[in-house]
């Protein structure tokens, strides 16, 4: 019945391509600001993304890609500090120029709230530019429009691990068939596989294109919008190049 359908999305990546102009440009001037001569490239960046998390890729760029940095005693309250300048810098970016939302996830939320369908949101990102992201892109009060907002810190493991989405299922209240995932990446696509929800429609990105997605259900090129329909990479896709209700349900 079309009233339990439950629509999970991913943010980073799924909502919008946030990492490469948004987070990447963000901890960038973190560095800058605190006097670090770091710089993440666009393709450095790639590599980075494989850990999800600012925090942890901040870690995991010290222990793999700049070794010789002299770390400061305290380094988990260097790289917080770090962390949280980068947020600051993330949350005034999309609020001066919005990284708009990817084709089709506007006009997908708009055709599920108009049936009553369920949103809810599962990402690694910080709970402040979910908040960020979604005001610059869509009218006042949308934040609300998502029923369960997953963010964060608020689980022990960040995805790959399936801890979010289970945080997610468990707040909504319903059983891991009742919800279609939206997804961008293998770690986003395997924390929602082993939370049990079966459902994965992954739409690929610039990073992501060449990940492995077995398992999904559909990968896509988009959520499409009629100037710029969905193409399917794998999986069947829809037959009029829009992810709309009635595909949905077909899944
Ligand atoms: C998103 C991430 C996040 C962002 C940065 O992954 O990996 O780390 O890049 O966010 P996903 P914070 O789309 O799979 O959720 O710096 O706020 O952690
Ligand atoms: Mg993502």
């Amino acid at each position: 019945m079309a009233t339990s359908r439950v629509l999970i999305f991913d943010v980073d990546g799924t909502l919008a391509d946030t990492e490469r102009d948004g987070h990447r440009v963000a901890f960038n001037r973190a560095f800058a600001d605190a006097g670090l001569d770091w710089e993440w490239s666009v393709a450095l960046y790639g590599e980075l993304l494989n850990v999800t998390g600012g925090k942890e890729r901040i870690r995991h760029y010290l222990d793999r890609f700049n070794t010789a940095f002299a770390r400061p005693e305290d380094l988990d309250g260097f790289i917080a500090e770090l962390h949280r300048a980068k947020t600051r810098h993330y949350t005034a970016l999309m609020a001066e120029r919005a990284i708009p939302l990817r084709h089709g996830v506007e006009r997908l939320i708009g055709e599920a709230r108009a049936a009553g369908w369920r949103l809810a949101i599962a990402t690694t990102t910080t709970p402040e530019n979910v908040t960020a992201l979604i005001g610059s892109t869509l009218p006042p009060g949308a934040i609300d429009w998502f029923e369960v907002i997953g963010a964060g810190d608020i689980v022990p493991q960040k995805k790959p691990a399936p801890d979010i989405y289970r945080w997610v299922v468990d707040r909504l209240g319903i059983t891991p068939s009742e919800a279609i995932v939206f997804e961008d990446s293998a770690n986003g696509l395997r924390s929602a596989l082993d939370a049990g929800l079966q459902k994965v429609v992954v739409t690929v990105g610039d990073y992501t294109r060449d990940h492995d997605f077995r398992g999904a259900t559909v990968v896509l090129s988009s959520l499409g919008d009629p100037q710029q329909p969905a193409r399917a990479i794998s999986g069947r896709g829809p037959s009029n190049g829009l992810v709309d209700l009635a595909f949905l349900e077909s899944l």
